[in-house]
Parts: C-alpha cells; sequence; structure tokens
C-alpha cells in the first residue's frame, strides 16, 4: 500500500519536541491520542538495533494524563479498572486495564499514584477523559478530571541509566521499576518513572513546563553523546518481540481482558467495585473462546494496514493477525494474533496470504524473547 503524507492542524496535535525530532530526521508519523508520535528516524531496523545497542530519546507526549483530583478520585479510579488498587501506594506505577460495564476493554493505561487524591492516568489510544467523565457525572462523584499540560520524554536503552546518571545525579540508578519520584536538574523539578514502552530498561520523564523539557531534551542530547544517543520512538519490531501490547492495534473495545491475557491484572474476590465485575465472574467461568498469541511466518515482510486473517489447510479460520513485522533476530515475520480454541498448541500451523501469495507460519507463546 501507498504511503500518503499526513496533513498537520490544531485537531492534530504537535507536542513541544515536534520541531526537534523533525530537525533530527523523523521519518515517519503515527495519530495516537489526537497527537503525532513518531514511529520510525531512520528506519525501523536501524531503530531497533540502536535501541537495543545505545541509548534513544522519545517524545512521546502523546501518552496524555488523564488527571483525576477529588475526595472522591480513589473511588472513580478503581470504578474504571478491574485490578485492585486498594493497597496502592503513593510514588508507584499501575499497569491497569480499563475495562467497561460490558467487560469490554477501554484502554491499558498505567496508572500514577501521586496522593491520595490525586491520579494521573497515562493513557494509551482511546478517549478516556470521557470514560471518566461519565461515570464520574452517573455516579455523582466529587472529582476534578483534567488533561493536564504533561509531554512525557523516554529515555529507553541500556546505556539510559548512565546518561539520566548524568543529569540527575547517581541516586536515579536506584529509582525501582514502576516507581517515580521528583528529581533536580537546572533548577526545575521533574517527575521521572522507571518504565517505558520497551523491554531495553529506562526512564520516563513527565515534563510539565515545556521550556524545561525542551531544555533537558537539548541537554539528554549533549550529554548523550558518548553513549552514541539518537532520537528514537516505540519501535514496532522490538515492541513485538516483547509482546508490549498496543489498544486499537493487538486488542479493542470488542476484546475482554481474559483474551488480551491480562488475568494477573484482574481482581475478582476483593470487595472492590469496579465496572463489568460481574460479567468478568461470568466470562471467567464460562471461560474464553480466544486469546492474544504469537505467531510467525515463514516470510520477510509485511503490511500492516488491517487484520490479516488466518487459515488451516481446509481453510477454516485460525484467527488474525493484529501486529506484525518482520523481525531480524527470528529471521521471520512475527505478530500478535487473536487464535480462536482449538488452535491454541504451540507449533499448530496456518495459512496466510501476503502480496497475493500464500506462506505458512505456526502459532507460539508470548512474549518472543
Ligand atoms: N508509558 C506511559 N504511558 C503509556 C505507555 C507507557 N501509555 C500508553 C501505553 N504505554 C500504555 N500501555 C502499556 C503497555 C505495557 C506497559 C506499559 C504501558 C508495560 N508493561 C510491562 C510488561 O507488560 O511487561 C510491565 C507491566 C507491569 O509490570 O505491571 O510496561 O509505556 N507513561
Amino acid at each position: 500500500m501507498k504511503n500518503f503524507p499526513i496533513v498537520k492542524s490544531r485537531r492534530l496535535r504537535s507536542t513541544p519536541y515536534t520541531d526537534r525530532i523533525e530537525a533530527q530526521g523523523v521519518s515517519s508519523y503515527t495519530v495516537y491520542n489526537h497527537m503525532l508520535l513518531p514511529s520510525s528516524f531512520k528506519s525501523l531496523e536501524f531503530d531497533y538495533h540502536h535501541l537495543k545497542e545505545f541509548v534513544q530519546v522519545w517524545d512521546v507526549a502523546a501518552e496524555r494524563q488523564v488527571e483525576i483530583t477529588g475526595k472522591d478520585s480513589a473511588k472513580l479510579v478503581q470504578l474504571m479498572t478491574c485490578r485492585d488498587l486498594s493497597k496502592s501506594k503513593i510514588g508507584r506505577c499501575y499497569y491497569a486495564p480499563l475495562v467497561d460495564h460490558k467487560g469490554l476493554l477501554v484502554n491499558d493505561p498505567i496508572i500514577n499514584k501521586l496522593a491520595e487524591d490525586k491520579w494521573w492516568i497515562s493513557i494509551a489510544d482511546s478517549d478516556v477523559i470521557f470514560f471518566a467523565k461519565g461515570i464520574a457525572a452517573g455516579s455523582k462523584l466529587d472529582v476534578e478530571i483534567k488533561e493536564p499540560n504533561v509531554n512525557i520524554l523516554a529515555v529507553q536503552g541500556p546505556f539510559a541509566d548512565n546518561l539520566m546518571a548524568k543529569l540527575f545525579g547517581e541516586e536515579i540508578k536506584k529509582l525501582k521499576f514502576f516507581n517515580f519520584n521528583y528529581f533536580d536538574f537546572k533548577g526545575y523539578k521533574y517527575f521521572i518513572a522507571r518504565s517505558g514502552w520497551s523491554k531495553q530498561g529506562g526512564f520516563e520523564v513527565y515534563v510539565e513546563n515545556d521550556l524545561a523539557g525542551q531544555d533537558l531534551y537539548d541537554y539528554l542530547f549533549e550529554a548523550g553523546k558518548e553513549f552514541n544517543v539518537r532520537p528514537g520512538c516505540p519501535n514496532l519490531i522490538e515492541r513485538i518481540e516483547s509482546a508490549l501490547l498496543s489498544y486499537g492495534n493487538d486488542f479493542d473495545n470488542r476484546d475482554n481482558p481474559f483474551e488480551a491475557n491480562f488475568d494477573k491484572y484482574i481482581n475478582l474476590e476483593t470487595k472492590i467495585d469496579f465496572l463489568g465485575k460481574e460479567k468478568l465472574k461470568n466470562i471467567k467461568q464460562e471461560g474464553i473462546k480466544r486469546k492474544l498469541m504469537g505467531v510467525k511466518i515463514d516470510h520477510d515482510k509485511i503490511d500492516m494496514y488491517c487484520e490479516k486473517t488466518l487459515f488451516d489447510d481446509s481453510n477454516n479460520i485460525v484467527g488474525y493477525v493484529r501486529s506484525a513485522a518482520y523481525s531480524p533476530t527470528f529471521k521471520k515475520v512475527i505478530g500478535i494474533a487473536m487464535i480462536n480454541k482449538p488452535y491454541w498448541d504451540t507449533n499448530d500451523q496456518f495459512k496466510i496470504e501476503i502480496d497475493e501469495k500464500i506462506h505458512v507460519g505456526t502459532v507460539c507463546d508470548l512474549p518472543f524473547i
């Protein structure tokens, strides 16, 4: 399929870092939360190898925050997720599926607890703010809900610790996975979490002041020279190998959290109250008939502008590939697919059409690495 330029406008929002990444050679964008999200720089494969070897700075401002404050904020946040947050602590980040009253997935954000009555829901690509406002209005909750001007810079890769320590001091190396704290640099305080949408390690800086963020961006490149720093972005190949799921691609509002393998974040036995709890109990009892799994295909390329159907030898539907890319590590196309129950055995074979030719592949477990 041919690629066309994307026209910018106020509705398709830029970020405080857009001028910088364009000067540095961003080569493609996707749209995420109505905002520009870079998707490649030199090339997908070059960026992939660089991310796994060195360190990158990512403009992930499109990971927007939904801020919930006020007396009933904890109650509202809990109503939105099937993960039990009753023992949650300030300074922690919680990966938490959001579920609607039908037990279907709304989003898979990281929920940051800033205070007992202040939360930042760091969302994937769906309009969580309206879901939150709807519940708050319907349940007459005493809360304020807004999208604050927070623009995340991620620092990812094996040299992320060394680079961040040069700016923020050695203390930052002690920050634990999915914890956050405030760190100073040149007169500004930055909210920094050890997290990020890669499995190469690193941090996310939740920047609250545009000018401070742009300054930080430039300092990261200055200080990062000795670590061969480059601009980067969430990498399709790396994130599929690591099975970091993407809302809207791998699962959406037609799927339930069991089908998306979120079992460990579904707490049905506690007293907490959340939307869709009874529905999820029913789904659990009945059992699911399809789930996300990995696929490997004997081919060297695939275009993923829509779901692709997988067939068995008798042309029965095995499932649907939802994300895929050629992996230079596996020397195959690898993908994340919704697979029907009779085909859950690893090494089950299927056929898939790519560029008008039939190729063969096998089902496998996630993650790939
Ligand atoms: N960082 C921040 N916001 C985000 C993302 C992020 N919002 C959008 C999107 N990414 C949300 N989705 C995910 C998906 C996976 C993870 C984080 C956000 C993730 N998962 C780890 C895993 O699955 O191994 C860890 C989960 C855990 O231990 O709880 O990191 O990246 N700010």
